[in-house]
């Protein structure tokens, strides 16, 4: 167990080799985990972020990967599974990586690649030389080439593939992209925790004028399971975001180094039967009421497990 203090660490660019932390939303995928975990490459940190899933996905991760950080998601929704994993996350750089298997973590060395050779923000585009999918319906890719161009027009941008989740930035954008993972734990979706998280990140860089830099990316299908998203509600979701992030005002930020603290941490402890699953808290040292940040000790509690939910 480590220490109950979460490593305050601030983000590097210049060190040549960032910490890389790989942030994994995850419901029902417990069957595809071992396939991904299985290709990562030696990184950072691992932040699965779970909503609630009823497969054993947290104990299959927990199984197969002991120093991996678990992430309860706070509403519902990829978006805000993203948001809570990205507000956990310790390292220099983000990658995005679907947990069913599509989105190979081999690829990881090459958004990387794309940061460090000056980019903000690493776009993976299947629609580019050396990209490709076996996965994507032609209604999807219609769909996709249709939001894409609606999306260049809007921001000025030339992007590819503006409907793919496999994607990494320096931890330092993060105040551009502004996303709230905050609030208690409750069963909700707002707007911003659907699939359009991926539209929002992307039209959010472009606003503040980051430098994207597209990398090529092959989607494979997805291995157990069914997906969650829906091609009519989600794309109309991707529609809607494009025109209200057009007249949103953009946020400028300045790209000052991120101090990542305990109280970043978005870990869900308010449920004690969670919790203890996931090997960080007994039940019975969590009686409502009683527990204060002073009754913590190193033997029942991680740096990772560090929450304002106590
Ligand atoms: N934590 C969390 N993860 C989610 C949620 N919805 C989807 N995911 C995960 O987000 C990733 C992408 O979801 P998919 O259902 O594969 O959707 P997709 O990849 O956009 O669509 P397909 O191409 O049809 O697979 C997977 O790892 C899912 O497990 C959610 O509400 N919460
Ligand atoms: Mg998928």
């Amino acid at each position: 167990m480590s220490n109950t203090t979460a490593a305050a660490t601030s983000v590097s660019r210049d060190s040549g080799a960032p910490r890389i932390s790989v942030i994994v939303p995850t419901y029902n995928e417990a069957a595809n985990l071992p396939h991904v975990f299985a290709a990562m490459p030696e990184v950072h940190e691992v932040v699965v972020v779970d909503g609630r899933s009823t497969d054993g996905t947290v104990e299959v991760a927990r199984a197969l990967r002991p120093d991996v950080t678990i992430v309860l998601q706070n509403r519902r929704g990829k978006g805000n599974a993203m948001a809570c994993g990205f507000a956990a996350a310790t390292g220099d750089v983000l990658v995005m990586l679907d947990a069913d298997g599509s989105a190979d973590p081999r690829e990881i060395p090459a958004f990387v690649a794309a940061l460090t050779a000056g980019a903000d923000f690493a776009k993976g585009t299947r629609f580019a030389a050396g990209g490709g999918s076996n996965d994507i319906t032609a209604l999807r890719r219609a769909g996709n080439a249709g939001l894409n161009l609606a999306a260049n027009l809007l921001f000025g941008t030339r992007y590819t593939d503006l409907c793919y989740g496999y994607n990494a930035f320096w931890a330092d954008c993060l105040p551009v992209l502004d996303l709230d993972p905050s609030g208690a734990r409750v069963d909700e979706k707002n707007w911003g925790d659907g699939f359009e998280i991926e539209t929002i990140i992307n039209t959010r860089i472009a606003k503040a004028g980051l430098v994207i830099t597209e990398v090529p990316s092959f989607e494979f299908e997805r291995i157990h399971g069914e997906s969650n998203l829906n091609t009519f509600r989600d794309g109309f979701r991707v529609l809607a975001a494009l025109l209200v992030e057009r007249v949103r005002r953009t946020r400028r930020a300045p790209l000052v180094p991120r101090q990542a603290t305990a109280a970043d941490r978005v870990v869900d402890l308010t449920d004690a039967a969670t919790a203890a699953r996931a090997g960080t808290l007994t039940a019975g040292t969590l009686t409502a009421g009683t527990l204060s940040a002073d009754t913590l000790t190193a033997d029942t509690l991680t740096a990772d497990t560090v929450t304002t939910a106590v």
